[in-house]
């Protein structure tokens, strides 16, 4: 029986995503849209397995089709992104990075990680996370005035608090990161350095930002954001770090993998490594300058004054309008996005003044320059009407007549 003979009330809400989905434009920078591929891998019959442990050694029986699915996404993994060793089971981000830690550091360890306020994530060190409470996290960010990675910072810091690892990798940070730099850094304080790619990762892949593979112990990085795949996480390493890694994420930190996502994951490598992805990957990159360019000949400051990826970062604080505010209003009109603290931020994390801006989902839908022009001048239309329902009103009608010209995958294909 289908879904909707099954269960008309949940069918109902996938139907109401649908429509959202197809009538506005998403420009969160950390989502995409899927292939069919992917999605119906997904939601293929793996679903069904236990497979505790890895190919081969398994504590379930009934496993050799998962132990093809899962080497093949290894393989992939490790082709994709030239690496020793992968490790596909990780849920999410969250756990790869968590997954990591466990590998690397012991309880109370020090280690250094970006300010979620100045892009970091909250897995790299915040509070409120299991990072900043199970080890001794020292916080690094940006210069104030080139609002980009300050590295005089983390070499300073590293020599002085000796951490056993230094993170690196972003949620909201527009410009090229320098493993190189970070690499050096490392070796003078005697750490390992973990550089997680979960934004930048397809833009890793077809080597439109530099790869971390050459200087990092261990990559962390999520599926679903420029990767294009379902949502999901892994981890790269180095051989010697092999076991240690594996170990980490099953039994320590996990228990069974998700075998529908790690066959997911295998398509999504696979679709990374067609020509066609590297074209996405460019287009993805050209919309998000010629987005950033518009903003700024439209008024808005954008923090380090422009991009190298696939994210925009708006500091609204001269508008007057905080970025929940922008989010909400720019919801009303159809135009996706979330709120974002910026460097040095006055406000609170729950209001913020900013806005992140990013390319990957409409890139794929097929949304170029000209739609990236249009919508730099309708974001600040609406930012420039913040109490007008009347602007709101108009630019979603208008939104929605842009946003149904293009396809979404898995939905209208
Ligand atoms: N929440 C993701 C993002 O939006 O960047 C990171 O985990």
């Amino acid at each position: 029986m289908s879904l909707r003979e099954v269960d008309p009330e949940a069918s109902r809400i996938v139907e109401l995503e649908k429509k959202r989905q197809k009538e506005t434009i998403n420009l969160i920078a950390s989502e995409n849209h899927a292939s069919r591929a992917v999605l119906e891998m997904q939601g293929s019959i793996f679903t069904d397995k236990y497979a505790e442990g890895y190919p081969h050694k398994r504590y379930y029986g009934g496993c050799e089709n998962v132990d093809l699915l899962e080497n093949l996404a290894i393989e992939r993994a490790k082709e994709l992104f030239h690496a020793e060793h992968a490790n596909v089971q990780p849920h999410a981000g969250a756990q790869a990075n968590m997954a990591a830690y466990f590998a690397l550091l012991n309880h109370g360890d020090t280690a250094m990680g970006m300010r979620l306020t100045h892009g970091g994530h909250l897995t790299h060190g915040e509070k409120v996370s299991f990072s900043g409470s199970l080890y001794n996290f020292i916080k690094y960010g940006v210069n104030r005035e080139t609002e980009r990675i300050d590295y005089q910072e983390i070499e300073h810091l590293a020599l002085k608090h000796r951490p056993k690892l230094i993170v690196a990798g972003a949620s909201a940070y527009p410009r090229i990161i320098d493993f190189e730099c970070l690499r050096n850094i490392a070796d003078k304080a005697d750490a390992k350095l973990m550089v997680d790619i979960a934004h930048i990762a397809g833009l890793v892949a077809v080597g439109l930002h530099p790869s971390p593979v050459p200087y990092a112990d261990v990559i962390t990085s999520t599926t679903h954001k420029t990767l294009r795949g379902p949502r999901s996480g892994f981890i790269l390493c180095r051989e010697e770090l092999s076991s240690a890694i594996d170990a980490a994420v099953f039994p320590q930190m996990q228990g069974g993998p998700l075998p529908h996502a790690i066959a997911a994951k295998a398509v999504c490598f696979h679709e990374a490594m067609q020509p066609d992805f590297l074209e996405y990957q460019k287009a993805t990159l050209n919309n998000a300058l010629v987005l950033a360019a518009e903003l700024q000949r439209l008024g808005l400051r954008l923090i380090s004054g422009g991009t190298d990826n696939h994210l925009v970062l708006v500091d609204l604080t001269e508008t007057g309008v905080t970025g929940i505010q922008a989010e909400v209003t720019l919801g009303k009109a159809g135009i996706v996005v979330n709120r974002d603290p910026v460097p040095f931020d006055r406000r609170s994390r729950w209001v913020t003044s900013g806005i992140r801006l990013g390319t990957p989902a409409a890139t794929t839908r097929g949304l170029g320059p000209e739609e990236m022009k249009r919508l730099a001048e309708l974001i600040v239309r609406v930012i420039s009407n913040i109490d007008d329902t009347t602007v709101a009103a108009e630019v979603k009608e208008e939104v929605r007549q842009i946003a149904t010209r293009f396809p979404v995958p898995g939905i209208d294909d």
